[in-house]
């Protein structure tokens, strides 16, 4: 079919028509998308692929790793690192950054991901996702023989150039901003392509779903607490209107449904690890999330501050996350700083 607009030339687009992104950002983007196809067949071969089930493994978070996550995160090394077009690489599912081998060129990008996010899913055929961000290095003088280090990740989410994710659901779906609004792009698995299903995503500001683990309730902190109740009271309390609930445990297919259909995701700090700032992680999640939604008009915060405007310090810093329909941000975050 002739109207179908391919990530390729989408992408091509974007660098010739607009020039938003160099030639080798958008061959570092071709390259996470067809790695996302090989994560898809993986995904979709489940128990026939022997592909199901934990690793006798723990990530640096002390998390038991699934065989899934080992195998996507090898998956999206091994596509990134001969294309020439990366420094480094920062994976939720690896202590330290892999620095693209000396036998391949150096790039002057930065790639993050979390290549399997939801693992508490997989065995249960519920969707998963791979979530990207893609930062600059900073010191990019050629002349410049600077080694790239750890410290050339802590930037704010501000600055990412690329940010999306692939939810691997009833459909593989490709996520993906490059600053120019939020584009959709389905897997036609006939074609083994990436055909545009949506662009200029826009969230709705308003909304009467939020998506919360509720079985936390007791942990959180007043304002969460505040804001839950009132969506709990529906037309009978101050909001004057009935509220649904959804928690798919998998950020990826919330975001997804958000970013379809409006809504307001949170996974704030609370008591049981009260040390650690949240459970989602700022790199890997939080802002590529955070900038996607921001594209299609919504908003993001930690309840107090926009997520994109905090600096990191630590390559899997935490973070608490409130996302979704501007409006319903708004309000969380506005309880947050009545509350201090
Ligand atoms: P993961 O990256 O180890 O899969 O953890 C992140 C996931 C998110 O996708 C999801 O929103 C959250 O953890 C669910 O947590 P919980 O099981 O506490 O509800
Ligand atoms: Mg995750």
């Amino acid at each position: 079919m002739s109207h179908r607009i391919s990530l390729t030339r989408y992408l091509v687009e974007q660098q010739r028509e607009h020039g938003r992104i160099p030639p080798e950002l958008r061959l570092l983007l071709e390259i996470v998308a067809r790695a996302c196809k090989r994560i898809a067949i993986s995904v979709n071969k489940g128990a026939l692929g022997e592909v199901l089930g934990s690793a006798e493994s723990e990530n640096v978070q002390g998390e038991v790793q699934k065989k899934l996550d080992i195998i996507a995160n090898e998956v999206l090394i091994d596509a990134n690192e001969w294309g020439g077009h990366l420094a480094a690489m920062a994976s939720e599912e690896m202590e330290n950054i892999h620095v693209v081998p000396n036998r391949y060129p150096q790039g002057e990008y930065l790639l993050m991901f979390d290549p399997l996010d939801g693992s508490s899913n997989i065995d249960v055929n519920v969707s998963i996702g791979t979530i990207f961000s893609v930062l600059k290095k900073p010191n990019d003088d050629p002349k410049a023989i600077e080694p790239v280090s750890e410290q050339d990740f802590m930037q704010a989410g501000s600055q990412q150039v690329a940010a999306g994710y692939c939810v691997y659901g009833p459909q593989t779906t490709l996520v993906l901003t490059v600053g120019d609004g939020v584009a959709m792009f389905t897997l036609d698995r006939e074609q083994g392509s990436w055909v545009m299903t949506a662009d200029q995503v826009s969230i709705p500001e308003d909304t009467k779903e939020f998506a919360i683990n509720m079985s936390n309730m007791r942990h959180w902190d007043q304002p969460v607490k505040r804001y839950v109740d009132e969506c709990l009271a529906g037309k009978d309390g101050v909001r004057g209107k009935d509220f649904n609930m959804r928690w798919i445990a998998s950020m990826v297919a919330d975001v997804h449904r958000i970013l379809t259909r409006g809504g307001v995701f949170m996974y704030p700090w609370d008591k049981r690890e009260p040390n650690k700032p949240g459970k989602l992680r700022l790199m890997y999640e939080a802002n590529p999330m955070s900038w996607l939604i921001e594209q299609a008009g919504g908003a993001a915060t930690n309840g107090r501050q926009r997520i994109l405007d905090i600096k990191p310090t630590e390559l899997h810093q935490r973070v608490s996350v409130v996302l979704g329909s501007k409006n319903e941000v708004e309000r969380i975050t506005a309880y947050h700083l009545e509350a201090d």
